[in-house]
């Protein structure tokens, strides 16, 4: 017994850097799961983190004792720099990190740039773990102690951390469900595996993933004709006949990207008005959506851009504009180009950003108005300012519709309005109160700002007379990067007594579930200025939703949509490609597993979850694999030409 303790004793003396190293690991894990997702102390992420480095550490025991320090310092570096970038990154996606963004090296330096304009220096506590390592060695050099520790059987020193590394990692795994494992096998929900699994173990599972999916996964062509044929039938079948159908067939149509534009703002107001009052008249003259959501992943605006014109969710494991930008699409712009018209993209910023110089070819523009193109007279924030960007625009547009004598497709992405809002002085004055200083005031000044570049273009093309047979459609492209403690502020806070309102108090607003998710609302807007169509629809709806709503009035059709006809269906499911989905009533949030209600902003028990979240993930894996498999190219032409015409169909529901 004596021997055995002093054994133990020896080995643990003997291994005490690797302890060190064990103990930051998991504290760096620890403190990445709290800062980012809020909850840390779990069981099964801790021990896969210590199983996970006591089985990458094997690796330093193919040196002499003496000199298994350096491995030790390097991986805890490795430690600190792994959960400090996923701390960055996250504050700005609200997702961790992927091996599938080496490809996006470009794009990461651009945003690289926001990220450490706005650094948070939090961060530095990822360092904590190295720096006591590196000082513990230190010490212990200095007293001779790596001179004095007997070597250990060599065969021993091997099996052991292998033993209990694995036998650790098999004590997790036997706790796993079913659903735990098909989301650590397709990381479409990189949260939920990182709250459930830590940073370690998502950064391997992703690591093989890339790895083994350099090449294409290849389904049966049987397998892939059968599911295009379904979605194309049953778009076929449910092809809108209502009385929205042509109603701006012809006219030229304005999209408008609209940068980091959220719902939640519009109702928002100070002393200086409210903080989007061109919007709000807008949104109250023309098809407002309020309750849209863009359904963006880590690519953001790419994301959104892609989904807005194609109708299909964006691609879980890449970016499709950088990573999936050679496949087949069938998109606004070539349906437009089908019925005659011409299609251009503008944008003031570098064209390379999101690949957009070569993703717009693959959607179909005829012209890419990119940086280059613009004189840049007057920069903000990420580049070249929204007001002199709409001013140049309408000239560019006048050019090319005298140019072209066509029906004109112009999609018009918007910069100012951009994370981290910190040009403040160039927003102009709006006075925003008690959040004047705060991150979330300076949001609306900037907010206000693209505001007045908007309106500024609507009354340009106006005066040009650009507008009279057309329209503007408008979208938010994605929430803001906002923090919770900002929301706080506008939802918790009593301006009258100068303190916010208790858990226990009735006007509390918790900032999290059903409710922040709506905060994530932007808006969505089809105006004329003959304001031939003036609704508020309240249906919820996402970005796929987009293209078959408008396209039915432009008279084109998407046979590879998924979205619906908003002006067809009196119920809809959004859903999101981490799994997420939501509808009128619910909210289901997969990170969590918890379904929220939208009455009660409780999270509520129903059992009908289980076979909506297996809809729910038919559908991603299906624009996965339409994207993936480039199915569109393969099917191109398989649309049989008497499809076209259905039955006239009551209002149905796309539940
Ligand atoms: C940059 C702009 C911003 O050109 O579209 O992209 P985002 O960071 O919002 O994805
Ligand atoms: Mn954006």
């Amino acid at each position: 017994m004596k021997q055995k303790f002093k054994s133990t004793l020896l080995s643990f003396k003997h291994n005490i850097i690797l302890i060190i190293l064990i103990a930051g690991g998991v504290f760096n894990d620890l403190a990445l799961r709290k800062m980012t997702l809020g909850y840390a102390f779990y069981w099964k992420p801790i021990v896969t983190s210590i199983s996970i480095i006591i089985l990458i550490s094997i690796l330093a025991l193919f040196l002499p004792y003496r000199k298994r320090n350096c491995v030790y310092i390097s991986l805890s570096v490795f430690f600190t720099l792994l959960n400090g970038l996923n701390y960055l990154y996250y504050g700005h996606y609200n997702s961790f990190l992927s091996f599938s963004l080496v490809t996006q090296l470009t794009h990461i330096k651009d945003v690289g740039n926001s990220i450490t304009k706005s650094l948070d220096f939090k961060v530095l506590i990822f360092m904590i773990p190295t720096i006591i390592l590196i000082l513990s060695i230190k010490k212990l050099k200095r007293t001779g102690f790596f001179d004095q520790v007997k070597p250990l059987d060599r065969k021993k020193e091997f099996v052991r951390p292998l033993i209990i590394g694995t036998a650790l990692l098999l004590l997790v795994s036997v706790t796993l469900t079913s659903t735990d494992i098909s989301r650590l096998v397709k990381q479409w929900n990189r949260p939920y595996i990182v709250e459930q699994l830590g940073i370690y173990s998502y950064t391997t599972a992703d690591f093989v993933k890339n790895v083994s999916s350099t090449k294409v996964h290849q389904i049966e062509e049987a397998e892939a004709s059968g599911m295009i044929e379904e979605l194309v039938d049953e778009n076929t079948n449910l092809q809108s006949e209502n009385e929205y159908k042509d109603i701006f067939k012809g006219r030229d149509v304005y999209v408008i990207h609209y940068e980091s534009a959220q719902t939640f703002a519009m109702e928002q107001e100070f002393a200086d008005g409210p903080v989007t009052p061109f919007l709000n008249q807008m949104a109250s003259e023309g098809l407002y959506f309020e309750n849209f959501y863009p359904q963006h992943s880590v690519g953001t605006s790419s994301d959104s851009e892609f989904t807005f014109n194609t109708s299909l969710l964006p691609i879980n494991n890449g970016t499709v504009f950088m990573t999936h930008a050679n496949r087949d699409y069938l998109s606004l712009q070539k349906l437009l180009k089908r019925e005659g018209y011409y299609s251009i993209s503008m944008h003031g910023n570098n064209g390379d950003f999101w690949n957009r110089n070569i993703m717009h070819k693959t959607l179909g523009y005829d012209r890419f108005f990119s940086k280059n193109d613009y004189i840049i007279d007057e920069e903000i924030g990420l580049g070249l300012s929204d007001m002199s960007f709409f001013r140049q625009s309408v000239e560019k547009i006048k050019q090319v519709k005298e140019e072209e004598g066509k029906p004109i497709v112009a999609t018009l992405i918007t910069l100012t309005n951009h994370h981290p809002f910190a040009d403040v002085d160039k927003y102009g004055e709006f006075n925003v109160g008690y959040l004047e200083g705060t991150d979330i005031g300076n949001y609306f000044k900037s907010y206000h700002y693209a505001d007045q570049a908007l309106e500024s273009f609507v009354k340009g093309m106006d005066e040009e007379g650009l507008l009279d047979n057309a329209i503007i459609v408008l979208y938010g492209d994605h929430h803001a990067s906002i923090a919770k403690s900002d929301y706080e502020m506008i939802y918790n806070y009593n301006e009258d007594t100068g303190s916010y309102y208790s858990k226990e108090d009735p006007q509390y607003v918790a900032i999290d579930g059903a409710f922040e998710k709506q905060l994530r609302r932007t808006p969505f807007i089809i105006w004329s200025k003959d304001q031939k169509v003036n609704e508020v629809i309240s249906t919820p709806m996402g970005m796929v939703d987009a293209l078959p709503t408008l396209g039915n009035m432009l008279g084109i059709f998407n046979p590879y949509q998924l979205g619906v006809d908003m002006m067809s269906v009196e119920k809809n499911r959004v859903i999101f490609s981490n799994g997420d989905w939501l509808d009128e009533d619910f909210y289901y949030s997969a990170s969590s597993s918890e379904l929220y209600s939208f009455d009660s902003y409780e999270v509520i028990e129903d059992a009908d979850v289980a076979s909506i979240n297996e809809l729910t993930e038919g559908k991603i894996e299906l624009s996965n694999n339409i994207i993936e498999n480039d199915l569109i190219r393969i099917f191109n032409g398989m649309l049989a030409e008497n499809k076209n015409t259905k039955p006239v169909r009551e209002k149905p529901d796309n539940i």
